[in-house]
């Protein structure tokens, strides 16, 4: 017969760790509230004895965490969020009845996603993809999403197309990989052959899909939309989310580079800023037009391949975003948030583009698989914060309890006294009634005024600055040299043709192929005129939000790196401080300068520009250290400023640099022009550091 132990066959009570007892705090129980004594060993028969299955605190908590992970998103799987609230700057009433956008100075809460499309979740910050800006507003009158991405335009004009793409650009199905990378046969093969994806390729393929931060992109709701008034009136509307840090994106050695420095490079950014209190900021506006004017364009307004310029449409800027709380938990929050398309509210209305249309489907489908239940508007980050009632019982993991008889309607329950339940009404959602002809017959077709698929990738070709230019040729001729299959290359090059001659003759020269001939294009492209909006470069970036990376050796100069943090945070930017060891370095004076990081640990890839504060032994010592060379080199590769005090030059010289009017001396009072330099890259050192493609 088993004994009655106090301990547990090694001489340590029962229930010692079992930390809720002896530092007070709520009792630990089971999820059905069973107080437990012993959180660190199971229930056995004897010593050791076998476990016994009667052990209902460990079979739950074992059994809990089994069933912990739930199916990763199909698209946009990895992602970080954070709530905040949007504003209205420039109330609206005569466009729409939404009530976000009726008094200026107003609040609504919203609870914003951004993720990349094609990676699972474990995968890195830094792909080269697409970026999903995904934000819900809660509104008075429901939950708005305005589902979006950081490019304006989509691969695809039809949802029936969807399914391919992502497939496509998914890791290939026999092999498995690879992994958050569209440099690959299928996906390029898929591109060749959808002539309408090469204006959203263009995009992909720009420094837009390899953005320095979150805070630093811009958002768009990529369709066609529409407002409506109290009146019932409808205007179209396209979304924009603009960033108060302007934007700034890496290059892509610098991308590669942070995968592996820094996967959670974004969301780590993202979390840093709300910490510290310098919450990420957007502009909301909108592009308003018409039937009329829509009608007069040389292309199609519900055609999502197609973007509207702002300079035909400026942007009115009616509200701004603010992240200003960062979720208490991962999972509960940013993991289970369910986006919908189709959440829209009174004043906010669909258009008749086949991917938007496509969409409405797809996102409520999605999440029954993903979170398991009909139920899923119930989780508290789903919940519209707004009351909310209706007949729809029942179902897996319902955690409401109705009350009473009535859960069909109508009902005459009332005139028995009882609750009869809620009712329709009059203020209620209204569709927008139909702006096209009804068809006369059903039939599968691909509207002729979706046909032109070239003019605007010219167009954004033609608006972007040299360097932007390079970056583009440059990244789909390292995409095309990862496609193995030589047909696939020699389409794609054939297709590039039609976009713009001399950038498909520099991608052909890059693969050291030659240029086959154009494939004929459905619809012949015209020349639009340049949209300078389209690119980045030619938008000054403020230096808020940018980070100057310090590398310091013991002796180092303190009053210099003291100059550096106040110019830095006079400006609103950041300083981190990189030593040879974490515990930091005894400066000059004798005083002790902790480090951030370690400099293996925080390559220069991870800032925005670096100044180097070392003593002459310091410097020295740090020129035998390859990550400390690695530091220098790739900043000077990567265009940045680079400060740096008279000793540091023997680690200049080893890492090979030569010195151009992006150095600056921080031994004068330099601070302040290096600062101001973070936003800013010299790009002209590129043809100094990479052949010419
Ligand atoms: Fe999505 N998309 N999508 N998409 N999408 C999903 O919904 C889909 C499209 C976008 O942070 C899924 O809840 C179809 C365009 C974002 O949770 C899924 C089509 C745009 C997110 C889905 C599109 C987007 C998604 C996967 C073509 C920009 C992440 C999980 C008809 C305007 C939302 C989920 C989040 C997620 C389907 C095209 C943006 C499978 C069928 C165009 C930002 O439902």
């Amino acid at each position: 017969m088993a004994k009655k132990t106090q301990g547990n066959g090694r001489g340590i009570p029962q229930g010692s760790g079992g930390e809720t007892q002896q530092r007070g705090g709520p009792v630990l129980t089971t999820n059905h509230g069973v107080p437990i004594s012993d959180n660190q060993n199971s229930l056995k028969a004897g010593q050791p004895g076998p476990t016994l299955l009667e052990d209902f605190v460990l079979r739950e908590k074992i059994f809990h965490f089994d069933h912990e992970r739930i199916p990763e998103r199909i698209v946009h799987a990895r992602g970080t969020g954070a709530h905040g609230f949007f504003e209205c700057t420039d109330p609206i009433p005569e466009l729409t009845r939404a009530s976000l956008f009726q008094k200026r100075g107003a609040k609504v809460p919203v609870f914003v996603r951004f993720s990349t499309v094609a990676g699972s979740k474990g995968s890195k910050d830094t792909p080269r993809d697409v970026r999903g800006f995904a934000v819900k507003f809660y509104t008075e009158e429901g939950n708005w999403d305005l589902v979006g991405n950081n490019i304006p335009v989509f691969f695809i004009q039809d949802a029936m197309k969807f399914p391919d793409l992502i497939h496509a650009v998914k890791p290939e199905a026999d092999r498995g990989f690879p992994q958050a990378a569209s440099a690959h046969d299928t996906f390029w093969d898929f591109v060749s052959l959808m002539p309408e994806s090469l204006h959203m390729i263009m995009w992909a393929m720009s420094d837009r899909a390899i953005p320095r931060s979150l805070r630093m992109m811009e958002g768009f709701g990529v369709h066609t939309f529409h407002l409506v008034n109290a009146e019932g009136e409808a205007t179209m509307v396209k979304f924009h989310w603009k960033p108060k840090l302007g934007m700034q994106s890496t290059t892509w050695d610098e991308a590669v580079k942070i995968s592996g420095a820094d996967p959670d490079y974004h969301r780590r950014d993202l979390y840093e800023a709300i910490q510290a209190g310098d919450c990420p900021e957007w502009e909301l506006g909108i592009q308003i037009f018409d039937q009329d004017w829509a009608d007069r364009q040389p292309y199609d307004v519900l055609d999502p391949t197609k973007l509207i310029p702002e300079e035909e449409v400026p942007v009115r800027i009616v509200g701004r975003l603010v992240l200003d709380r960062y979720p208490d938990n991962f999972f509960a929050e940013t993991e289970q948030v369910a986006f919908l398309p189709s959440n829209v509210v009174p004043g906010i209305d669909f258009s008749n583009d086949p991917l938007l249309q496509g969409r409405l489907f797809s996102y409520l489908d999605t999440q029954k698989s993903r979170l398991g239940t009909t139920n899923f508007h119930q989780i508290p980050i789903n919940a519209p914060k707004c009351p909310m009632h209706n007949f729809q019982r029942d179902g897996m993991m319902q955690v409401q309890v109705p009350k009473g008889r009535a859960n069909y309607e109508p009902n005459s329950l009332d005139e028995a006294g009882e609750d009869p339940g809620p009712r329709a009404s009059d203020q209620g959602f209204v569709s927008v009634a139909a702006f096209t002809e009804p068809a006369e017959e059903k039939r599968r077709i691909r509207p002729e005024s979706f046909a032109d698929h070239f003019s605007q990738a010219r167009l954004f070709f033609v608006s972007q600055t040299e360097a932007e230019q390079n970056h583009i040729i440059a990244a789909i001729v390292f995409e095309l040299s990862k496609v193995q299959l030589k047909h696939v290359r020699k389409r794609v090059l054939a297709q590039l043709r039609n976009i713009d001659e001399s950038m498909a003759q520099r991608i052909a020269d890059g693969l050291g192929a030659e240029l086959p001939p154009a494939l004929p294009p459905a619809k012949a492209p015209v020349d639009l005129p340049v949209s300078d909006a389209l690119s980045i470069l030619k938008h000054p970036a403020p230096v808020e939000g940018r980070c100057l990376g310090v590398l310091v050796s013991d002796g180092a100069d303190g009053p210099v790196v003291e100059a550096l943090k106040s110019a830095a945070s006079a400006a609103g930017a950041t300083v981190k401080i990189v030593a040879p060891k974490v515990g930091g370095v005894k400066l000059k004076g004798g005083e002790l300068l902790e480090a951030d990081e370690k400099i293996d640990g925080a390559p220069s890839v991870l800032f925005d520009a670096i100044a180097l504060v070392l003593s002459p032994e310091g410097a020295d010592q740090l020129a035998g250290e390859k990550a400390a060379l690695d530091f220098v080199s790739d900043a000077y590769a990567h265009c940045k400023a680079i400060g740096h005090t008279g000793p540091a030059k023997p680690l200049l010289d080893k890492a090979g640099v030569v010195q151009d009017g992006f150095f600056f001396d921080l031994s004068g009072s330099n601070a302040e022009a290096l600062i101001e330099k973070l936003p800013i890259r010299d790009w002209s050192r590129e043809k100094k550091v990479k052949l010419p493609v």
